[in-house]
């Protein structure tokens, strides 16, 4: 038997979690709890984290964990009566040994397909019935896709809203810019939720920030200068964008550093200012594709084709 590792391992990860291991043969990796169907890190083929994960992170359920990739359903944010986020990150997911088959055939080995249904706890603080399914997977160039498919199989229609709260890990908060959001309207939670047109020519970060970039593009890019790496995000079915640094906040945060904001950035594909409504027997779809690559990224050059060709 050669030493080489499988393509997807099931393991125990802190504090005796469950976890999925995914590898692709370059060398990139992922890792993903039960705990929350939570994405807690990405690496390339040169073994680099690409995302953020708190040092104070905590391992504890049904604490959610700071930093990856949390899943916020079926509530985004304060958006609605639950609890911040709804409740699919503070819960266990299975792993979905029988998924319904995609539309398109992939060859991709390295990937798992999660699923998560409510308890009878849950169907008391939000009286619904589906079934989330949720595959990960990494694909040969080391790009992490994430798609989720919630099933409504109540008798009734039900809305969410839904993000996926992407913890980007950058070198230096104050060297990064994103491209593609500016122009854009957005909801500003840090002056209630009041709605602006973004004025400036790319967005970068001086203070605190917290907006819900409303009708993006499907595509979004986020330069790290002092990385020399950009990391083009495409997505479908999620028509808005959270962007989130807290900043000096990170002070109150009890499981972030007092200094880490400077490391990450949460940049979330989201459905917060229209919600999703299923009827009974309907499916909605949304997903996440994230690829890191070198930046020969210039000012402009929005085409992920032509970033992924250098
Ligand atoms: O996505 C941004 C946000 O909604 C912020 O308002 C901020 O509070 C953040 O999420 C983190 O939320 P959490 O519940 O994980 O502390």
């Amino acid at each position: 038997m050669s030493g080489e590792k499988p393509p997807v391992e099931i393991c125990k990860g802190v504090n005796g979690l469950d976890k999925v291991v995914l590898r692709e043969v370059r060398g990139s990796s992922a890792e993903v709890y039960l705990h929350g169907g939570h994405v807690t890190s990405w690496r390339n083929d040169h073994g680099e984290e690409l995302l953020f994960l708190s040092t104070k992170a905590i391992f504890k359920p049904p604490k959610a964990i700071r930093g990856g990739i949390p899943i916020c359903f079926p509530q985004f944010g304060s958006h609605g009566n639950l609890d911040q986020h709804g409740f699919a990150r503070n819960r266990f997911w299975s792993i979905d040994a029988n998924p319904p088959p995609f539309p398109t055939v992939s060859t991709n080995k390295a990937f798992t397909d999660l699923i998560f249904k409510p308890s009878e706890e849950d169907l008391k603080i939000w009286p619904h019935s589906y079934e989330f399914r949720l595959r990960i997977t990494l694909g040969p160039g080391g790009d992490l896709m994430l798609t989720s498919r919630i099933r409504n199989i109540d008798t009734k229609p039900f809305s969410f809203t839904f993000a996926y709260h992407t913890y980007l890990s950058v070198s230096d908060i104050s060297e990064v810019r994103i491209e593609g959001l500016e122009t854009l309207d957005y909801l500003d939670n840090l002056k209630a939720k009041e709605r602006f047109t973004e004025q400036g020519d790319a967005i970068t970060f001086e203070a605190e920030v917290d907006k819900i970039y409303l009708g993006t593009p499907t595509k979004i890019a986020i330069i790290d200068h002092e990385k020399k790496r950009t990391f083009v995000l495409r997505k479908d079915g999620l028509p808005d964008a959270v962007v989130w640094n807290p900043w000096e906040k990170a002070k109150s945060i009890a499981d972030l550093g007092d200094d880490e904001y400077k490391h990450m950035l949460c940049v979330e594909p989201a459905a917060v200012e229209k919600a999703i409504t299923l009827k009974p027997g309907e499916e909605w779809k949304g997903r996440l594709e994230l690829s890191a690559v070198p930046s020969s990224y210039r000012s402009g050059q929005l085409d992920p084709q032509r970033v992924l060709q250098g």
